[in-house]
């Protein structure tokens, strides 16, 4: 298991007016965006996930995607500053969700002018953090991160986003090397050293996925991003986004992940 533990927030009726920045295909339907999410954390449980479920909060349509005000680490953890002003608020509210499981000294936060989303930043092996210099996360913000990474023996490198909302809507890191790819990270040099698994045309949305470390999270219908996965030896589990990719959600910013 890559992490046993994990956080989620249910959505409230209000994420069908969630950002659309990108997706552009209509307004999410409730009911099905809830059990979207139910079967998520249904998934999570069956891979052997200990689940944290937040009520959802009416007054913030995105605070379903957790993974944005907040990142987390087995012996640290960041509240981040999400750059969209109807985002801001969520650090607060994701605060004591996060104080169960670090102690104050494990806890630092990203402020302003400096600005961070949980979607930028992306782990891989030997304490290297990959961090999107994106619409959202600035470099006030990943030099801010930077220093609290190197407290805990992490180097943090800085990657452009330009054509998707984040880095990890971008490629994802599957472990050993491996590191999932889509668009404009498709042989791009920051990630030379990778073995790269090149998402086929017209599947991008399904290179933010989840390697839980028993088996992988992807989201359903992307044939050729299963067969890939499996090829290179992984079990995969589709899981239903239709509703949150409406509102330019992946799987990962439904969680925040750690030991
Ligand atoms: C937003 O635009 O902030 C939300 N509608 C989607 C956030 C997706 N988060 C992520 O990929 N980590």
């Amino acid at each position: 298991m890559l992490f046993t533990k994990a956080i989620v927030r249910t959505p409230a009726p209000s994420v069908v007016n969630g950002i659309d920045d990108y997706a552009n295909e209509g307004k999410p339907n409730y009911q099905l965006a809830l059990k979207e999410h139910q079967d998520y954390v249904t998934l999570l449980q069956k891979l052997g996930i200990t689940v944290t479920t937040l009520p959802p909060l009416a007054d913030f349509p995105d605070s379903c995607f957790v993974e944005d005000p907040a990142v987390v680490f087995d012996d640290f953890a960041v509240i981040t500053n999400p750059a969209r002003d109807t985002r801001q608020k969520e650090r607060e509210l994701i605060k004591p969700a996060i104080e169960k499981f670090y102690d104050d000294k494990q806890i630092f936060e990203i402020t302003s002018p400096g600005t961070l989303e949980g979607g930028d930043v992306m782990p891989v092996d030997n304490d290297l953090i990959y961090v999107g210099l994106s619409a959202r996360t600035n470099q006030a913000g990943i030099d801010q991160f930077s220093k609290i990474a190197a407290k805990f023996g992490k180097t943090v490198k800085a990657v452009p986003v330009k054509q998707v909302l984040h880095l990890k809507t971008g490629t994802t890191y599957m472990g050993n090397n491996k590191l999932l790819v889509s668009g404009e990270y498709i042989d791009s040099p920051y990630f030379q050293d990778f073995d790269q698994l090149k998402v086929p045309a017209g599947e991008d949305y399904a290179v933010n996925c989840i390697n839980t470390g028993n088996g992988v999270i992807m989201p359903a219908g992307f044939p050729g991003v299963k067969r890939l996965l499996e090829e290179n030896g992984f079990t995969t589990y589709e899981a239903n986004m239709s509703e949150f990719s409406k509102i330019d959600g992946g799987l990962t910013c439904l969680s925040l992940r750690f030991n």
